[in-house]
């Protein structure tokens, strides 16, 4: 209740209850006072312990006191929902992601900036394995014998037995002659990579005697952990063929109230579910996509999203990054989902940029979509959509999540190159291809999630043919438990 609503006479005797006569000056400077009457009282009693006569000057000392409580009071509530949230992030701490980190205007110095980026952080991690010379003073050199270090523009088959790498540092470009097995290393050079070179000056050409790849160091030590992960992605919640009772199935075992008791069990150490994106089917991703969605509109697909997210028991945190079918910009790296869609999710659920490095209980694991793969596995003969986790390999052995520029993948020109896989990962998880693989490199687990969403028209003119329904259950450290929920 506010003192300047309220009449004299009720003032005068509620002020007479607490033992108070009010003096006239008290009385007009209560018509200025914006504090409850209740909170004033509390503040009086405080400062006029025994006293008789209240006056302007006691009213103007406890209204004054009463705001400085109700400032606090509000930093303590804060205080407490900044808590609230540490505890739902809890042991999960989010390690690189550029969402809020944003620079980039796509002009020339940006592009120049970001491929510089990504050569110098390739470049730390080759130094110690090679003793790389600037490309442009190679030619002033006494010893034959040299490294350089550069991005690949262009790989040339010259004959059965020869290829020629063009490799290009911040001085210069060289022709780097490959034969014999680094022929056939160099001829899986998919471009835009940082590669080291071991080799021989030859006229004006280096002739190759070692690719180097920056690659991940082998892990022999992983990181035991009594909880499992369970890896998913491309729900395409939306769309018209999404696995609605597929999905049921699976939040069935999660919430530990279907399967035998082995199942039960596994269900029980289940702390966390990374979804690696495509977590709606979007609006106006392909051409005619309306004709395949169950829902048209973007938010009401996210808030069924959030219904689909709230039926996983509470205490199993979800982190949701995103992909090309999400309503962030196309380009990569993405950042998370904007407050208008996450806001939507409960609060177990945490969303985070795409690629993200998220760190549980010191087990680091390595988000990505994974649009990169379709370049990959058309670009390397011997890969596949049956194997995914092969083509994922690859990106750990280039040390980056998207090495190839100007394919399918757009890439926005940060300042720095988030898609350099500078910190080693324990878990590196994509999606994106809609089939599942598994596997472990140099020590490091590998997952390709697969998807809640049957093949559509749109895929079946694609030639896509989808490994839907599929779960990977990881214990770090530990077994690896395919389940599936699909069954044709
Ligand atoms: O992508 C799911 C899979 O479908 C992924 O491997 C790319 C592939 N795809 C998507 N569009 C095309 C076109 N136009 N041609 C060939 N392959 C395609 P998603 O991100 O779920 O759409
Ligand atoms: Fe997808
Ligand atoms: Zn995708």
């Amino acid at each position: 209740m506010v003192i300047k609503t309220i009449d004299t006479k009720f003032l005068v005797k509620k002020f007479a209850v607490y033992g108070y006569n009010l003096h006239p000056s008290a009385v007009e400077e209560l018509r200025n006072c914006s504090v409850s009457i209740d909170d004033l009282l509390k503040e009086l009693q405080r400062i006029c312990d025994g006293k008789f006569i209240i006056t302007a000057e006691d009213i103007r000392e406890a209204e004054k006191r009463a705001r400085e409580r109700y400032s606090k009071r509000l930093t303590v509530k804060k205080e407490t929902a900044e808590k609230k949230e540490e505890k739902v992030c809890g042991e999960l701490q989010i390690l690189k992601d550029v969402t809020g980190r944003s620079t980039c205007r796509g002009d020339v110095e940006d592009f120049i900036a970001y491929f510089n980026s990504r050569y110098e952080k390739i470049l730390r991690i080759l130094r110690g394995r090679v003793n790389p010379v600037p490309v442009s003073s190679l030619w002033k050199l006494r010893s034959e014998k040299v490294d350089v270090v550069g991005i690949v523009n262009d790989v040339r088959e010259v004959n059965e037995n020869t290829a020629i790498i063009e490799l290009e540092d911040k001085t210069g470009i060289v022709n780097v002659l490959a034969s014999g097995k680094i022929k056939e290393e160099a001829m899986e050079l998919v471009g835009d990579e940082v590669i080291g070179v071991s080799g021989t000056i030859n006229g004006n050409r280096i002739i190759a005697d070692r690719i180097i790849f920056p690659d991940v160091p082998i892990n022999n030590g992983r990181k035991k952990r009594s909880f499992r992960m369970v890896f998913i992605s491309d729900i395409h919640f939306g769309s018209k063929t999404f696995l609605k009772e597929e999905w049921e199935r699976f939040v069935s075992w999660i919430n530990c109230e279907s399967g035998n008791e082995k199942l039960v069990e596994l269900a029980e150490e289940v702390k966390y579910v990374f979804v690696a994106g495509d977590v709606v089917d979007g609006v106006g991703i392909y051409p005619e996509q309306e004709k395949e969605l169950e829902i048209v509109d973007i938010y009401q697909q996210y808030e069924t999203a959030a219904e689909y997210f709230d039926m996983i028991r509470k205490d199993v945190k979800i982190i949701v990054s995103p992909g090309n079918h999400d309503a962030v910009r196309q380009a990569e790296p993405q950042p998370a989902l904007p407050k208008e869609f996450s806001s939507l999710f409960s609060n177990n659920v945490v969303c985070v940029g795409n690629p993200s490095m998220i760190d549980v209980s010191g087990v680091k694991v390595l988000m990505y979509h994974g649009r990169s793969l379709d370049d990959l596995i058309s670009k390397i003969n011997r890969l596949n959509y049956a194997k995914p986790q092969e083509a994922l390999f690859e990106l750990l052995k280039r040390r980056h999540l998207s090495p190839m520029y100007g394919e399918r993948v757009p890439i926005a020109p940060e300042k720095e190159d988030y898609l350099v896989i500078d910190e080693v990962p324990d878990v590196l998880h994509s999606g994106h291809v809609h089939t599942y693989g598994t596997g472990f490199y140099r020590g490091i687990f590998v997952v390709c999630s697969s998807t809640w969403q049957s093949q559509t028209e749109f895929q079946k003119k694609v030639n896509l043919n989808p490994m839907p329904g599929i779960v990977a259950v990881y214990q770090p450290g530990g077994e690896v438990v395919r389940l599936r929920f699909y069954s044709e």
